[in-house]
């Protein structure tokens, strides 16, 4: 039993429960806003619809983004508070392998929660963390939300953005901004999954560390190949695939 959390490491459910913990703590130190708590009980949802593993489709997503974000001239991460809280080593490891910048952006933004999270990200190592500070920031057109605050230096000027658990407002405005847009999101649904470039329907807590993985290995390989990867990939039928996976269920499993 952690005497900390009271989740015993027998418990069916203790990775879930231990996920939680991440969370919750996240929001007691100002990371996380209590609106992500909820939005962390959406994705569990269909995190246990889709088996609570990393699928074929989306071992096939991250193969594909990690390819993008190889190939990128200025690729982007975009942290809000549960991505910093859920991985906060594995953003920064996968900006070293991929030479792409951190950049903070909130939906409910504020100065406070800004730099705890550019700090955490600091303590696990990231040297530049853009979105933070008293730069003047620019707007994103057609975008309503705190969102559309970016950095001129990052998100303003990229090719790609990943932006793992997103609000679904913003995809669809860098998109038409002409950008790359890779997320992670376990609804395959939301507007965000039906838009991006590259939708990886996983946790991000699976997906980070496989991601950080798989670029180490493709950074060997030539742009033609990552560009084949990139060409093979077709991301209407990897939405579909985990919906497929969904629908499999039976009421006697
Ligand atoms: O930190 P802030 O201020 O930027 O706010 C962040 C939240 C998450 C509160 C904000 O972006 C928000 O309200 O998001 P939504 O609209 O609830 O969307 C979050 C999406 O992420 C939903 O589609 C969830 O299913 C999905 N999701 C939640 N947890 C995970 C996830 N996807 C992958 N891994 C998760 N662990």
């Amino acid at each position: 039993m952690n005497e900390i959390n009271h989740i015993p490491s027998n418990h069916p459910r203790a990775q879930s429960l231990a996920i939680r913990q991440l969370l919750v703590n996240g929001f007691k130190s100002g990371l996380v806003v209590s609106e992500g708590l909820i939005a962390h009980g959406r994705g569990e949802a269909f995190d246990y619809l889709l088996g609570e593993k990393t699928s074929n489709y989306a071992f096939d997503a991250i193969k594909a983004a990690s390819s993008l974000l190889l190939l990128a001239k200025r690729p982007v991460i975009s942290v809000n508070g549960n991505t910093a809280a859920l991985c906060p080593k594995e953003i920064v490891d996968l900006a070293n392998e991929t030479k792409s910048s951190i950049e903070v952006n909130l939906f409910y933004r504020n100065k406070t929660r800004e730099n705890l999270i550019a700090e955490s990200l600091k303590k696990n190592g990231a040297n530049i963390v853009l979105g933070v500070g008293q730069k003047e920031f620019v707007k994103i057109p057609e975008l309503t939300s705190n969102r559309r605050h970016v950095d001129p230096e990052g998100i303003f000027l990229a090719d790609v953005v990943f932006v793992p658990l997103e609000d679904g407002d913003r995809t669809k405005a860098l998109i038409n901004m002409q950008k790359k847009v890779i997320t992670v999101d376990l609804n395959p649904l939301s507007r965000t999954s039906q838009n991006a470039t590259i939708s990886i329907i996983d946790n991000i807590v699976r997906v980070f560390p496989e991601l950080v993985k798989t670029s180490k290995q493709l950074k060997q390989m030539s742009q033609n190949s990552l560009l084949e990867i990139l060409n093979n990939f077709n991301n209407k039928y990897n939405i579909d695939g985990s919906l497929k996976i969904i629908r499999r269920w039976k009421c006697d499993q």
